[in-house]
């Protein structure tokens, strides 16, 4: 398989944490984002989005959208399991995936900050303010549902890994380097302490990807 793939892609560390956790070999395809890769015509034939992810399974089919590409993972290697049993359960999971996945993730990304500068002359002091104003409202949420489910449990549903901790994990990930405190969020920052100690984490962290630059 090949992952096409950035250091700095939270969607894409989903997606680099839910391979290794599954055993499965995967190449990076590395696809600059701050250079503009992802509208080349050759990078466009894989993904009209002009996104990363994308996994190129072998045979023809290609995958995007990262909450797709982990649930077909699970489905295809269901062990180990990074789902509950239970339908309820299941639909938590989902839940707190979908909190960084679909509401803090979006509005953060390259795309929308550069439209917010360029069409709206955002200076950069206020990019800050609002991609830490977003993380803050998504971590603060994700911190009261993860109390709510998770009982004092190593990770965010519980004893066992889910597929919260894999969307949940990059998006802290990202507050740190944004340098956003964390102090009102001591059950996520202790899950992700948590997750960090799995090898399949640390090893997807964006500061060991190939294109991580040496200035950051
Ligand atoms: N919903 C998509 C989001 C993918 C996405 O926005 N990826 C970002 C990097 S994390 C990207 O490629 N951005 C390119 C851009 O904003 O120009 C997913 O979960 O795969």
């Amino acid at each position: 398989m090949k992952l096409y793939s950035f250091w700095r892609s939270l969607a894409a560390y989903r997606v680099r944490i839910a391979l290794k956790l599954k055993g499965q070999e995967f190449d990076t395809i590395t696809t600059d984002l701050l250079s503009g890769d992802q509208f080349s015509q050759e990078f466009i034939s894989l993904n009209p989005q002009s996104m990363v992810p994308a996994l190129v399974l072998d045979g023809d089919n290609i995958l995007t959208q990262s909450m797709a590409i982990l649930e077909y993972l699970e489905e295809l290697f269901p062990s180990p399991s990074l789902l509950p049993e239970e339908p309820i359960e299941r639909a938590k999971v989902r839940s707190l995936c979908m909190i960084a996945v679909a509401d803090i993730h979006p509005l953060v990304v390259p795309r929308v900050r550069s439209y917010i500068m360029k069409e709206f002359g955002l200076p950069e002091k206020d990019l800050e303010s609002w991609i830490s104003n977003w993380t803050k409202i998504g971590l603060g949420a994700i911190e009261v549902q993860i109390n709510k489910y998770n009982n004092d449990g190593k990770y965010s549903f519980g004893d066992t890994v889910t597929l919260a901790d894999l969307c949940i994990v990059p998006q802290v990930g990202a507050a740190k380097m944004f340098n956003i405190p964390l102090e009102q969020y001591p059950t996520t920052t202790r899950v992700f302490n948590n997750c960090m100690e799995l090898p399949e984490f640390f090893e997807s962290r964006p500061q060991v990807q190939p294109d991580f630059p040496d200035d950051v």
